[in-house]
């Protein structure tokens, strides 16, 4: 960052300042953003004298903003992230499949179209035969008797022995398959960006994950009873922070629980994961937090078990469209408000300026 000299105002030389940084917290199980949360701005004066001695004070100036015509834009504006409205296909549910799947064939695009031939091929993982905690029972009206159904998706519909079908149509394959609940399975997913201090450009928290090798933001399920800020603050711990299963006890992840109770909302609703079946499916609650230079620079990322890789990634065409399940697409709503609400632009390859 450039340090632009702002005034000489007396002869006592003191110390280029800058913002200071936040003091680390005490070594704990999950120490990788500590302390309190700063709003010390870059270009913002910190005097920390007192007021009788004159000093000289050198600040961070921000770098001019290159300007981004919208024929460079990442997205256009007014763009509408198509895949995230209500009603719209799948289509990674259809062509791509979990860990161990069997083909799914090719599956009618509606469950209007299905023909009464119809054969999904039926498929539960092994794990599921024994009854683990967070899986709902093999019976499935033992299951459904036992609780309500649920969904974010307008359409709830139901096959002829009562069991829920996927809202967005056919899969080719019914059963769970990974998935332990008949119906809606609840995530929750952390987009966390901040802009890069050297090259300008916009970029996320993104794993790499163990079962297929995708890039993908660093979501995980809700567990019974907890909050979602909750979900987003343990599952970016685990997953990010290298740190696993500490229940929200540690001073970071209440932390971050209390700034994603800050965060913006982005998107509620069903995954195209390609683990989702006929009966089986994700849905989850995406929220941002965009990160100043200061509070990402304490983020200490190591990738949790269920990662093969953490880092800060760019967020550019490119690397939208290779992301997992549907959260390119999950990343694109979330640049569009933040434009919105920062008067900035993104721009295919991420750079952040602003509108040309
Ligand atoms: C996706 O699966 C969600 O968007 C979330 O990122 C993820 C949760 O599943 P696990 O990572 O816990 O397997 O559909």
């Amino acid at each position: 960052m450039d340090i632009g000299r702002i005034g000489s105002l007396g002869s006592i030389q003191a110390p280029a300042l800058r913002a200071p940084l936040a003091p680390k917290p005490e070594a704990g199980p999950c120490d990788g953003l500590g302390g309190s949360v700063s709003t010390a701005l870059p270009g913002r004066p910190v005097f920390q004298t007192s007021p009788e001695v004159e000093v000289e004070v050198e600040v961070a100036t921000p770098k001019e903003l290159p300007r981004i015509s919208d024929d460079q834009r990442l997205l256009q504006p007014g763009a509408v992230v198509w895949e995230l409205q209500p009603g719209w296909g799948h289509s990674k549910a259809r062509s791509e499949s979990g860990k161990d799947y069997p083909a799914r064939g090719n599956p009618p695009q509606t469950w209007q179209q299905a023909d009464p031939d119809y054969q999904p091929t039926f498929y539960e993982a092994p794990v599921l035969a024994t009854q683990p905690a967070w899986a709902d029972p093999a019976d499935m009206k033992e299951a459904l008797s036992r609780r309500q159904l649920t969904s974010y998706e307008p359409r709830q519909l139901k096959g002829a022995q009562g069991e829920p079908l996927n809202p967005r149509g056919p899969t080719g394959i019914a059963g769970r398959g990974l998935l332990g609940k008949f119906g809606a399975n609840f995530a929750a997913d952390p987009i966390v960006t901040r802009t890069h201090p050297e090259t300008g450009k916009l970029e996320m928290i993104a794993i790499v994950r163990e079962d297929l090798n995708q890039v993908a933001i660093p979501g995980g399920m809700v567990d019974p009873g907890e909050k979602i800020s909750g979900t987003l603050a343990r599952e970016l711990c685990e997953e990010t922070l290298g740190k696993e299963e500490h229940g929200g006890t540690t001073a970071q992840e209440k932390e971050l629980q209390t700034m994603f109770e800050r965060a913006t909302p982005v998107y509620r609703g069903y995954v195209d994961d390609p683990r989702n079946t006929d009966n089986s499916w994700m849905e989850t609650s995406a929220f941002h937090l965009h990160l100043n230079d200061e509070e990402a620079a304490r983020l200490n990322l190591q990738k949790g078990s269920d990662a093969a890789a953490v880092s800060w990634k760019e967020i550019t065409a490119e690397s939208l469209g290779q992301m997992y399940g549907s959260h390119g697409a999950f990343v694109k709503q979330a640049v569009l408000l933040w434009q919105k609400e920062s008067g900035l632009v993104v721009g295919q390859d991420g750079t952040v300026g602003k509108p040309a």
